[in-house]
Order: C-alpha cells, then sequence, then structure tokens
C-alpha cells in the first residue's frame, strides 16, 4: 500500500494506492498504516480517477490541486554519520575535534550513533513544496536520505523519501550550532509517498540518487545503495526509543551518503530531485529564507 495526499486551496485529502487503483483514505495516514501492520481492514472510500503522474508534475506555484507531504508526523529525527562516504566527507572542513580526531571519525566509530531532533510537521514540505536556505546560511546542502515512519514502539509502518536540508556552514562553525543547521522553516522534505514495507522488501538494496538542477543544468548528481549504510536502521530505531517515549508516526531519516563536493551549495531558485527505489522521486524548489 502507498499513501499520499492531494491538496487544493487549503483543503487536504487522503490516498492510498493499492493494486494500482487509487482510493479515498477514510482514516488519517499514521492509522491507516498501523491498522495495515496488523493484518486489519484499512478504511477507505471509493475509488477515485485521478492522473497520478500528471499530479507529480505540479508544484506548489500550480493553483489547484497538487502533492503535499503525505502526513504530518508529531516527531521528526535524524541519524548522523551512517555511512562511510558521510565519515570522509564530513571530515574534509575543518570541525570540532576530540583527542585527535574530528567528532564525525569518533561517532561513526563509536557504538552508540548520532540521533538528532529534526523537527515536527510544521518544518517538513511535501513533493513539489519549497525546501529552504536560511537566511543567515552561505552553504546549505540537501541530504537524500531514506525515511523510515515507526510506530511507537519501534516497529516500521512505512518507507519515504526524505531530505534532511542542512545548513552545512553552522553546523561546521560549531557543534552546538547543530539544531540551528537542522531545525528551521523548510528544512525537511518527505514523500511523495508513505510505502509500506511489503512493496519495499528489503530496505538494504534501494538506490538513492539525488540530482540538484539549475536553469537547464544539472550541477550534480549522485547516488548510494543503502546496502553501504554501516549503521543498520533497526540499530538507529533502537538508540532512538531507548528510554524516549516516541509517538506513533515518528519519522526517522536514516543518513545521507550522496554529498555535494563544496563550492556546490543550495541556491534560490534550484530544484532538488531525489529518488529512491521503489519509493519515488521527491522534487523539491529551493528558496532563500528573507529574501
Ligand atoms: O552532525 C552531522 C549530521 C550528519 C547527517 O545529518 C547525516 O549523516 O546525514
Ligand atoms: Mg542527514
Amino acid at each position: 500500500m502507498k499513501l499520499f495526499r492531494l491538496t487544493n486551496n487549503g483543503w487536504v485529502g487522503n490516498f492510498a494506492i493499492i493494486n494500482n487503483k487509487v482510493y479515498v483514505l477514510l482514516s488519517d495516514p499514521v492509522t491507516a498504516l498501523k491498522l495495515y501492520s496488523e493484518g486489519k481492514e484499512v478504511p477507505l472510500g471509493p475509488e477515485v480517477n485521478v492522473n497520478v503522474d500528471e499530479l507529480l508534475n505540479r508544484d506548489y506555484t500550480y493553483r489547484g490541486l497538487r502533492f503535499t507531504r503525505p502526513y504530518d508526523p508529531i516527531e521528526v529525527w535524524g541519524s548522523g554519520i551512517v555511512y562511510e562516504v558521510a565519515r570522509s566527507r564530513y571530515t574534509e572542513e575543518d570541525v570540532a575535534m576530540i583527542k585527535g580526531k574530528t567528532i564525525y571519525e569518533l561517532v561513526y566509530d563509536a557504538e552508540r550513533p548520532e540521533i538528532f531532533f529534526k523537527g515536527t510537521a510544521n518544518r517538513c514540505v511535501g513533493h513539489g513544496e519549497p525546501i529552504a536556505v536560511r537566511s543567515d546560511s552561505e552553504w546549505t546542502l540537501p541530504e537524500p536520505e531514506l525515511g523510515v515512519v515507526i510506530d511507537s514502539r519501534g516497529k516500521i509502518l512505512a518507507y519515504t523519501v526524505s531530505d534532511d536540508v542542512s545548513a552545512r556552514d553552522l553546523e561546521a562553525q560549531n557543534p552546538l550550532y547543530l539544531p540551528q543547521s537542522k531545525i528551521y522553516n523548510n528544512s525537511c522534505a518527505m514523500g511523495p509517498f508513505l510505502v509500506t514495507p511489503d512493496e519495499v522488501g528489503n530496505p538494504y538494496d534501494l538506490t538513492i540518487s539525488m540530482r540538484i538542477i539549475r536553469g537547464s543544468a544539472v550541477v550534480f548528481e549522485g547516488s548510494i545503495s543503502t546496502s553501504k549504510m554501516r549503521r543498520r536502521v533497526e540499530d538507529q530505531i533502537k538508540y532512538l526509543i531507548r528510554d524516549n517515549a516516541v509517538p506513533d508516526g515518528t519519522l526517522l531519516s536514516t543518513g545521507t551518503a550522496v554529498i555535494p563536493p563544496r563550492p556546490i551549495t543550495l541556491m534560490h531558485g534550484d530544484v532538488v530531485e531525489i529518488s529512491i527505489t521503489r519509493l519515488g522521486t521527491q522534487r523539491t524548489p529551493v528558496i532563500k529564507l528573507g529574501k
């Protein structure tokens, strides 16, 4: 089952795709995912005749029916330095060190993963909606990641495409600035779909790819396989929920490994395109806040 939401002029509707047919969903997405994960019936309304591919081509400037974030997570969390590529690329900067090693090298080798709070629904956007560069950041990057939606016990209810947009200059300046680097308006993108585990299969054979498009040029292109994850998703979830009561529908963004080199930074007017096998393609325009 795949879930998505459409919006039009303030109205938001929930939909489910089952066996290539689109239905109105009569519950909120998290309730539907919980029921589905327990093998119970998901409350569906009538089948609807919508052209999903055509809707995916619209963005937030379109006046009419278009995609929005697939649900409203109460909490969003992130994991860091999950891949070897992230360890080495983060270490290229002049960053904080402890006993001769960068904090990124240390956390990569440590038993405890880096887990950080990433935000709340109001900081998240969906497919076709703008991600943002902070007004006080000169170096901001998208971070294409496998997103997992979990219940309060840590069971995976769905997967999605997530973008942990980060003000890399703030983070490199001082680790104490991490919350400001990670949490601000439009700093997280998810969707277009929530896809249940039975449709995703093995989460460790997915390709995550990203393109940054500026005008008619592709200024960055890269990809990675989730088989390269050093920190398994189960391990990340174990630490996230340890002594920490998360609500049903918590989104965990499981770390990046597609990292554009300097001097690439997101700029107002760019478009970020992230694709993950079996999860679809997320396209988000970029805005600079305070402009
Ligand atoms: O503190 C670093 C954050 C790293 C991160 O977000 C990632 O590896 O995806
Ligand atoms: Mg990240």
